[in-house]
């Protein structure tokens, strides 16, 4: 019997580091040039433990880089008139070159009206009708980090997207919607079959067992189990949850959407989780920044 080759973990802290090693020896030519550099800023309201650590983290990738970042921090019940004037005062502010509103966002507030508020220039999350719609048309835009950050994991991995079939559950605005839309694109990194599972799909298994790569999005921890996979499938875990562990220093440990020791047995490539797609979403977040100060979207 011929024995199984062994499976690739993708390794998502490596490239990100890769790509903020780029960044960074670009914000240091702009620096010596004797600008001030790009300045990612961020909105953060509420005191949601996950979503500290995760501007935390980006703050911390922006001095990484050498960019300025700063951070606005609101009680959770700010209003949400006053946090649009918030979002009004960054748009203005011309020492800021990209922002940020960490969500989610309390439920007094609407969502998708503070996204439509943010001038779509400095919008380095990507969450704006018109970097969504030109990114749709194949126009230049600002990408959402976390499907960006798939497709460089792609490219990264030589992983060839043409012609497979693509897996992909969930269909947020924020990953699974434009990940679907970015790999049907007529594109190197596109031009994929893809298919978009959600939660009134029949029969999910016999449409994920078909995926050449299958892309996880679904919010739910440890969903895709090892009889869900077909042998030799990349599989892109895009999930983040914590599980309760008292063996763990924290209280608790990250796993994705996926069952990552059974499945990683049957897959040919497998993100892990931590240390997949995350360190990636962060990576591009930077890139988009460093965009946005270059006013150079493409
Ligand atoms: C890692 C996010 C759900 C809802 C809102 C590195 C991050 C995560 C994991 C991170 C995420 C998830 C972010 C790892 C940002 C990704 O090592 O595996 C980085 O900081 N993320 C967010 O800002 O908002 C979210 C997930």
């Amino acid at each position: 019997m011929a024995t199984k080759k062994e499976t690739v973990l993708i390794d998502g802290r490596l490239v990100a580091k890769k790509i903020k090693a780029e960044i960074k020896k670009e914000v240091a030519e702009i620096v010596d040039r004797g600008e001030n550099g790009p300045h990612l800023a961020a909105v953060l309201v509420g005191e949601d433990p996950a979503s500290q650590t995760y501007v935390a983290s980006k703050e911390k990738a922006a001095h990484e880089v050498g960019m300025i970042s700063s951070t606005y921090r609101y009680p959770a019940d700010i209003t949400e008139k006053e946090l649009l004037e918030v979002i009004d005062y960054l748009n203005s502010d011309d020492e800021v070159d990209g922002f940020i509103v960490q969500l989610p966002l309390p439920k007094h507030i609407d969502e998708s009206k503070v996204i439509n508020r943010i001038n779509p220039a400095k919008d380095v999350d990507g969450f704006t009708p018109v970097n969504v719609g030109n990114m749709v048309l194949g126009k230049p835009a600002l990408l959402s980090a976390t499907p960006y950050g798939i497709t460089e994991l792609l490219k990264h991995y030589k992983i060839k997207t043409e012609g497979k079939h693509v897996v992909v559950l969930g269909r947020s605005n924020i990953v699974g919607r434009p990940i679907s839309i970015l790999l049907s694109q007529k594109a190197e990194f596109g031009n994929a079959t893809v298919t978009l599972c959600h939660s009134k799909t029949k029969n999910m298994s016999d449409i994920t067992r078909s995926a050449d790569i299958l892309i996880c999005a679904i919010g739910q921890p440890q969903f895709v189990k090892a009889d869900m996979v077909k042998e030799g499938a990349v599989v892109i875990d895009v999930g983040i949850h914590r599980l309760g562990d008292d063996s763990a220093k924290k209280g608790y440990r990250l796993v994705g959407d996926v069952d990552f020791n059974a499945v990683a047995k049957k897959a040919a490539y497998i993100t892990p989780v931590p240390g997949g797609v995350g360190p990636m979403t962060i990576a591009m977040l930077l890139k988009n920044t460093l965009l946005s100060y270059k006013k150079e979207i493409h």
